[in-house]
């Protein structure tokens, strides 16, 4: 007879999201998880941030001077993206969507990678690849279901990888990150969602993505453990993920991590977030920006010194300078190469429409 019992899950989720520093930089009283990374840890995680916000600060005046067709900024949300991915392993593969500048910087991605992305001279960021990083994702949610399906695949190889799924707060309300929230909680998958809830949908506010209490308790109703994170302190992400990322390691299945954060730029350079969002709301989210939170901490603790600063604002400067000699220089893509990629071998109807584009190129009448 079939097993009708009721699984046993932890269907409590806490809605204070866990906190590790506060936002003037002092050390809160949370005894859970652990700030004592070391120094150089601490060091490195601070230059990351720095230099996500400094290069997303070049993508944007790249776009402004036309050499980029759009961009989306991840300002704001450097703590998110550097915790969460600072602490796995290079293996462990990545499914980001489009704003995850911060992460593809961890996994050591050049900035003129993702800035021929969206300068639309190499499609869809194929060599991220090389770096267990999935392409950037624009079709809202979909990649979630790519994740979990990475995420089986290393459970059936007998890997110990896990995957992570980048999400939206937006991209919770598709029906794919349903289907996939669903079977990776069925199959117990060591797939994590980390989901940076940054407030907004392009112009719709997060309170029209859900009816319950969070993001993050919609975990109870899939069966995983749900937690609500700080997404503008690096040491909560960084401790929250580590643990998600453990238990799925160790064959506990996946983990919806919500790291409640803000988007402080518009949602792309097309867009004027003035148009539905206040400026009070912009000076609440200023101040509790996770770059200076994270130095006054870091100055509080003895590991922020006029040195790391130095070596931080050189790499940034050296960065800068690579991303924009590489986007201006490098040639466009081959066409064919869009038709070439998609399968290991070519199918008759992705043939026939290339030479169908390249009689169409080649026509002079
Ligand atoms: C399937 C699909 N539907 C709609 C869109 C249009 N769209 C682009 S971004 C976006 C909002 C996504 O918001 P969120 O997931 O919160 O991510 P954020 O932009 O805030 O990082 C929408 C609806 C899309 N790209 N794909
Ligand atoms: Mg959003």
């Amino acid at each position: 007879m079939a097993d009708v019992s009721v699984p046993d899950v932890d269907s409590k989720v806490e809605l204070a999201p866990v906190q590790l520093i506060a936002p003037d930089g002092t050390p809160t009283s949370d005894e859970r998880y652990r700030r004592d990374l070391p120094p150089e840890t601490l060091g490195w995680l601070y230059e990351e941030m720095v230099v996500t916000r400094d290069v997303d600060g070049e993508l944007v005046n790249l776009q402004r001077q036309g050499e980029l067709a759009l961009f989306a900024s991840c300002r704001g949300q450097e703590a998110a993206q550097v915790g969460a991915a600072a602490c796995l392993r290079k293996t462990d593969w990545l499914f980001p969507q489009y704003r995850e500048l911060g992460v593809l910087l961890v996994r050591g991605i050049a900035p003129a990678q993702l800035g021929a992305v969206w300068r639309g001279t190499w499609h869809g960021g194929l060599g991220f690849t090389e770096k267990h990083c999935a392409p950037l994702a624009i079709p809202i949610g979909t990649h979630g279901l790519h994740a979990v399906g990475a995420a089986m695949a290393a459970q059936r190889l007998g890997e110990d990888s896990v995957t992570v799924a980048f999400v939206g707060d937006g991209g919770t309300s598709e029906g794919d990150m349903h289907e996939a929230l669903n079977l990776a909680a069925v199959f117990k998958v060591p797939c994590v969602f980390f989901v940076q809830n940054n407030q907004w949908a392009i112009s719709v506010p997060v309170n029209h993505q859900q009816a319950g209490p969070s993001i993050a308790h919609r975990a109870i109703g899939y069966g995983m453990p749900g937690i609500r994170v700080d997404g503008n302190d690096v040491l909560a992400c960084y401790a929250v993920m580590a643990e998600a990322a453990q238990r799925a390691r160790d064959g506990d299945g996946p983990t919806l991590i919500e790291a409640v954060t803000y988007r402080m730029g518009p949602h792309t350079t097309s867009d004027d977030p003035t148009r539905y969002r206040t400026a009070d709301e912009l000076t609440y989210w200023e101040a509790r920006d996770p770059i200076a939170r994270y130095r006054a901490y870091l100055e509080r603790v003895g590991v922020w010194t006029p040195r790391l600063q130095e070596h931080v604002e050189n790499r940034s400067h050296r960065l800068r300078t690579e991303l924009r000699e590489a986007l201006l220089t490098e040639p466009d893509f081959d066409v064919t190469d869009m038709f070439d990629t998609v399968y290991a071998d070519i199918t008759p109807e992705l043939a026939r429409q290339r030479d169908e584009l390249l009689a169409e190129m080649n026509w002079e009448g």
